[in-house]
């Protein structure tokens, strides 16, 4: 049984999210923008299949995948590239490395009692989110 993320998470904190724009060239005017967000993380899965939405005032994003198939993501309303992107499991945590223009790109999902944690990293730059389980 792997662990179960479903449901709606509401962002808590946001650590060095500008560091990771940068990395991944966000234009000035929209970084203004979007480091005041407070996203919010939609998720259903079954089993190993996973439809995710980061929702915003200011944009959204969707990306499915089940773990363990690589599939081509595209970056769209982020920063626009296309990504070979693999989704797997360490243990309960969701592990994605994205192949691409730019190294060591990737993340990692967790949970930890109701709270999500996504660990966002470019090149050497880690982004830290806590998403807070909605009743
Ligand atoms: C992701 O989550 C990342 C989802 O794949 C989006 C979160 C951060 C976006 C990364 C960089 C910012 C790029 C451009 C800024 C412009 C707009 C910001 C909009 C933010 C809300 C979409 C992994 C996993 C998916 O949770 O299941």
């Amino acid at each position: 049984m792997p662990a179960d993320f479903n449901g709606q998470w509401v962002m808590v904190t946001n650590e060095n999210f500008e560091d990771i724009m940068n990395a991944i060239d966000i234009d000035f005017a929209t970084r203004k923008i979007a480091r005041h967000l407070t996203q919010t993380k939609v998720i259903v899965q079954n089993g190993d299949k996973f439809e995710t939405k980061t929702l915003s005032t200011f944009r959204n994003y969707e990306v499915n995948f089940t773990v363990g198939e690589e599939f081509e993501e595209v970056t769209k309303g982020l920063d626009n590239r296309t990504i070979q992107t693999l989704v797997t499991w360490d243990g309960d945590k969701l592990v994605a490395v994205q192949k691409g223009e730019k190294a060591n790109r990737g993340w990692m999902q967790w949970i930890e009692g109701d709270l999500l944690h996504l660990e966002i990293h470019v090149e050497d730059k880690i982004c830290k989110q806590v998403f807070k389980k909605k009743p």
